[in-house]
Formats: structure tokens, sequence, C-alpha cells
């Protein structure tokens, strides 16, 4: 039994009583004790198996029994109840955009659909669409999305891979035949999703190294095995592939699967233009008689091109190349280099861990401030706050301010941007906060300018401080909705209005490919980890590294300033004197 096990078991109980009509309290305590279960520092899985669970904060008896029974017999007879009355699959059902309990419940009861393939012909025989509530439009958009996941079927977010690959590098690094072990391909360039996980080590002896390799126990199936390359499946559905160099080829190799495609194919030619020529383990002269350049790490290669090194994340052919070789490659931000963090929600809307426990693991991770951003009324089914619950918010922060040294907590909101584009709470209140999220939780469905319109007319709102997850979009599982970025980015540019990369994994978003513009036009960017838990802070890892795919330093990166300075970026544009510009101050 592990915690994770132990937190999915909640979390799917929560899923099954939420199906049969149950208190919604009652399913949040399951949620929050899958929270508590997988943030526990301590061993959780043994505390419960010894039944040693009293005092831990959130756990209620009902609880603490069942975690006991789940941790000492690897089973849960209360949960086993409750699967055997719905079919297998009808948990998946969850993932499709627009589905909910109630309308799950429907499906089941009213068309036996109890798997996602059952959906997908439900709705193409029309019976979908003839279901009370649902209709010919939900049928069409329910099978969009079964579509749009479909398309993405072999791709990964980041939080998915991401303790995989901390867990074969960690057993790659430490084998005794490796000398030099890291982790290549897209996964090393910090994109948002990846195929598959590429790793390199550097061996005299590749046949040991490649036989623990297939044999680690997340091994699910073993697709190849080499002396040069082998290939598993991992439970999980990722494919990793291994690649085992000579320590003189792991520079080139490095450089080669780290790819991307498109950046090798520029600096190949560009070998070639130098009497070079560079593939996968080495960079040789092309004429006979000519020098091979000695290369034992990457910046060696990039060096003997004319280059300076060029971090993995900017290799997409998209302008690194000509700034490496002109020196004006930036210096990106780093995650040692934030100060602080906003947009983070506490129970009083969604989230699970209290004020005071946002603000212990924010003051744990070394940061000087947290900004409070708890949804507003009109996401209700995010527990939203609504005027009086939000001024007791406030009161209570300036409060707990009282008592802190060297760390402040700043009251904000994260407004709902209406369907018009006005906010959901009144200028006079939101005057109140330290600043102001706004965000689209609703009306995806507008077209594009009406949808650009009404995120203008919202950024024009001089209380709001900057723009919440700017498309929408949820990796894999729902696209953008139609939305001008080019002229959002603007309009950020001509009120002082801050755009949020958001870090959760499931949305980075405002996505990689735009920052370059918007630090072009003068626009700073926020990494918000949009943390609705204690343990959502630790999200910031996945925006910093989007950040530095989108060329950031920490001068484009306002949550970088320290307090002291924050504070007057976060009035600035109340006051009508816009962004500072960067180096003032
Ligand atoms: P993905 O699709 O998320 O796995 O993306 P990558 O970039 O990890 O792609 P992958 O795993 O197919 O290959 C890893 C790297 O190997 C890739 O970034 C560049 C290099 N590579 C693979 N195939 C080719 C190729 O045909 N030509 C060149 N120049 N490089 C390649
Ligand atoms: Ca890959
Ligand atoms: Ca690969
Ligand atoms: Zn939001």
């Amino acid at each position: 039994m592990t915690a994770e096990v132990m937190a999915t078991v909640l979390r799917n109980i929560a899923l099954l009583l939420d199906l049969k009509g149950e208190n919604p309290f009652k399913t949040r305590a399951y949620n929050t004790g899958a929270e508590i279960v997988e943030t526990f520092s301590g061993d959780i899985v043994a505390r419960a198996a010894a039944n040693d669970l009293k005092g831990v904060k959130g756990l209620g008896d009902a609880l603490q029994q069942k975690l006991n029974e789940l941790a000492s017999t690897g089973k849960l007879e209360f949960y086993e109840r409750l699967r055997a009355e719905f079919p297998e699959g009808i948990l998946e059902l969850y993932d499709v955009q627009g589905l909910g309990a109630k309308k799950i419940k429907l499906l089941w009861e009213q068309l036996q659909v109890g798997t996602l393939t059952d959906l997908k012909a439900a709705c193409e025989s029309g019976a979908v669409a003839k279901l009370a509530g649902f209709g010919e439009k939900t049928a069409a958009k329910i099978l969009e999305s079964l579509a749009f996941r479909e398309s993405h079927a072999d791709e990964f977010r980041l939080e998915q891979v991401a303790p995989t690959v901390e867990v074969i590098l960690e057993m790659l690094r430490e084998h005794p035949n490796v000398s030099r072990a890291g982790v290549a391909g897209s996964y090393r360039r910090a994109k948002e999703t990846v195929h598959d996980l590429d790793f390199l080590v550097a061996t005299k002896k590749p046949g040991p190294v490649m036989e623990d390799f297939v044999k680690m126990p997340m091994v699910a199936k073993i697709l190849a095995q080499g002396e040069t390359k082998s290939s598993v499946l991992l439970q999980s559905g990722v494919q990793c592939d291994l690649r085992a160099v000579t320590s003189a080829e792991y520079a080139c190799a490095m450089v080669y699967f780290t790819g991307s495609k498109e950046h090798n194919v520029a600096l190949r030619q560009r070998a070639l233009a130098r009497g070079l020529s560079l593939n996968e383990y080495a960079l040789t002269p092309t004429e006979p008689g000519g020098e091979s350049p000695e290369c034992y790490d990457e910046a060696d290669v990039y060096r003997a091109l004319g280059l300076d090194f060029v971090e993995p994340e900017l290799r997409e052919n998209t302008g690194e190349i000509k700034a490496a070789e002109e020196g004006d490659l930036p210096r990106l931000v780093e995650i040692s280099n934030l100060r602080g963090v906003f947009h983070n929600h506490t129970t009083a809307s969604d989230g699970v861990n209290s004020l005071e426990e946002m603000a212990a693991e924010a003051q744990e991770l070394g940061l000087q401030y947290l900004g409070i951003a708890d949804h507003s009324k009109a996401s209700f089914q995010a527990n939203g706050l609504d005027e009086k619950r939000l001024r007791a918010q406030i009161a209570e922060i300036r409060r707990l301010n009282a008592t802190y040294e060297g760390f402040r907590l700043f009251a904000g909101s994260e407004v709902d941007i209406l369907k018009d584009g006005s906010l959901d709470f009144p200028d006079d209140l939101m005057a109140e906060l330290d600043y102001v999220v706004a965000s689209v939780h609703n009306v995806f469905t507008l077209p594009e300018a009406e949808m650009t319109k009404r995120i203008i007319r919202a950024i024009e709102n001089p209380h709001v401080t900057m723009l919440g997850h700017l498309t929408g979009r949820l990796l894999l599982q729902r696209p953008s909705y139609a939305v001008n970025v080019p002229a959002i980015i603007d309009a950020a540019a001509a009120t002082g209005t801050i755009i949020e990369l958001n870090a959760n994994p499931w949305r980075l978003d405002m996505d990689w490919r735009w920052w370059k513009l918007a630090k072009e036009k003068g626009v700073k960017c926020s990494i918000n980890p949009d943390a609705h838990s204690t343990r959502g802070l630790h999200d910031v890892f996945y925006g910093v590294r989007l950040a530095r795919k989108g060329w950031l330093t920490r001068s484009d990166v306002v949550n970088c300033l320290p307090l002291g300075q924050i504070e007057e970026i976060l009035r600035g544009k109340k006051e009508g004197k816009g962004l500072r510009e960067e180096g003032q101050g």
C-alpha cells in the first residue's frame, strides 16, 4: 500500500458518492482526506496500519477507520461495495468536458452508459441528444471532447511524468556502470506535454545498465532491449527510451536527443558551413586533415559552432541560434529567483488548506509573500466568496499580517469575468484589495471577437492587476476557447496589466509561445501556482520551466521582486502609473 493509492481510493469514493447524490460535505471530506494523505510529512501508511491517526488534522473517525482497513488489509470493503454499484469504467466519464455527477448518473441509469466507448456510441446513435437535460448541442460537445482526448491519447502532462523522471534518473546516476546520465527529449526542453521520455547514459559497459533499466519495478512491457538502445512501456502508459553511448560521445548525443528536431537541423547546417559534420555521436571534420573539436559537454559543442550555450528550453529553432551567435541569449529566470506567489486558494473557496496553513507553507518554501485569491461569488460551484465573506477574509489577512515579520499575505481575489466583460465585484470592493486576478470561468463558447472584447473590457478595469489563465485550456482535456491572444497582449500592454503564467501543469497558460511577443510589448508575467492546497504551491516548479521556455528573465517576472518593491507594482495600474520600466529602481 502506498499513500498515492490510499489517496486515489479516497478520491474515487468522493466521485462515486457524488454519483449517488450524497451530501457535498461528505464528498468534500473524502477529497480533503486524499489531500492530507498525499501531503502528510511522515509515513502515513504505517500510521494508518497501526491505527495511529488520532490527532491528524482533517481526518475524522470514519476516515481514520477506513484508512486503517485499507493500510492493514490492502482493501476497503466500503469502497468495493460502492464500486460494485457502478460499472468499471464509469469514473472515466468524469474526464469528459461538461460531464458531472448528475449527467453521468442520468447516462448510466437511462442509457446504461458505463464507459467512454459506450458514451461515444450513445452520442452517435442520437440517444444522448434525446435525453432530458442534454440535447443536440450537448451531445455534439461530448463527441468533440472525446475526439480531442483521442487525438492526444499518447501524450502526457508534466505532472504525470515528472516523478518518474526523477526515479529513473536516480537509478541511472547511481548505477555502478554509468559515468553520466541525463534526461533528454521534449521533457528536457520543458514542452507542456510529452509523447515519450528519452534517457541517455555514458557507459563503458551498457549490458548491465540496459538489464537494470528493463527490470525497473514500474516497467509493464519491454519493447526493445539492445546494447545501444532499449525501450520500455511503464505501467502508467509512458514509453521510455534509454540510449547508451561512450563518454566521448555523450555531449553530441545529449545535444541530438534533446532536440528539437528543428534545432538539430539548424545546428547541422551551421556545422556544415564550418566544415564540420554533426551527428548523434560526434562533431567531425568533413575534409580529411580537418581538426576534430574536443567536446566533453554540450557547451563545447555549441562553442565549436561559434555559439553560446543554448538552454534546453530554448531549443525550438525560434531565434535561439541567432541570439546565441550574437551573445544575445536571455539569462533565464530560475526557481530560486521567486520571492512570492499570487493566485492561491484556501478553504474559504475550493482549496483544501486554511489561510494559516498556506502561509506557513509559503514561509517554509522561503517566500516573502503569498497572495490569496479565492474565487468570487459567480463561481458558486467553487464556493466563491460573496462580498461579506471577502471583507471578512481581508480583515483576517490584515490581522495575520500583524503577526508576521518579514512575511506578508496579500489580500486578493480571483474575480470572475462575467459574460459581458464586467467583473463579479464592484470597484469599491476591489479597491480594498491588494490585487485582483481576473479570470474567465464560464461561457467558453463565445465567438472569438466577443470573447476577446469580453476579456479586454475586464483588462481595462484599473483594479484588475493581472489576467488569470488566459485561454482556459486544460491540457490534453479541453482546448483553449477562441480568443485573439495578440489583441489581449496589446490591451495588457496599453493598460499595464500583468498576464499570468498559470503554473498548474494542467494549464501552463498563457502558452509559452506567446511570451516573447508579450515581453517585446512590455507586458510583465506573474508565475502563479493557482494552488488549491499547500502541495499546489510547489507547482511553481512547472511554471518556472515554462517561463524559461518563453525566454523570460527575472526582470520579466513580477513575483521575483522582493517585499518592498512588489507593492509598487501592485499599486501601479490603480494609480495610473502603469508598469515600471525594466532597470529602474
Ligand atoms: P516527443 O514527441 O514529446 O517525444 O518529442 P521529442 O522531442 O522528445 O522527440 P523524440 O522522442 O521522437 O526524439 C528525441 C529527440 O531526438 C528529438 O527531440 C530530436 C532527436 N531526433 C529524433 N528523430 C530525429 C530526426 O529524425 N532528425 C533529427 N535531426 N533529430 C531527431
Ligand atoms: Ca521524447
Ligand atoms: Ca523517444
Ligand atoms: Zn481560475
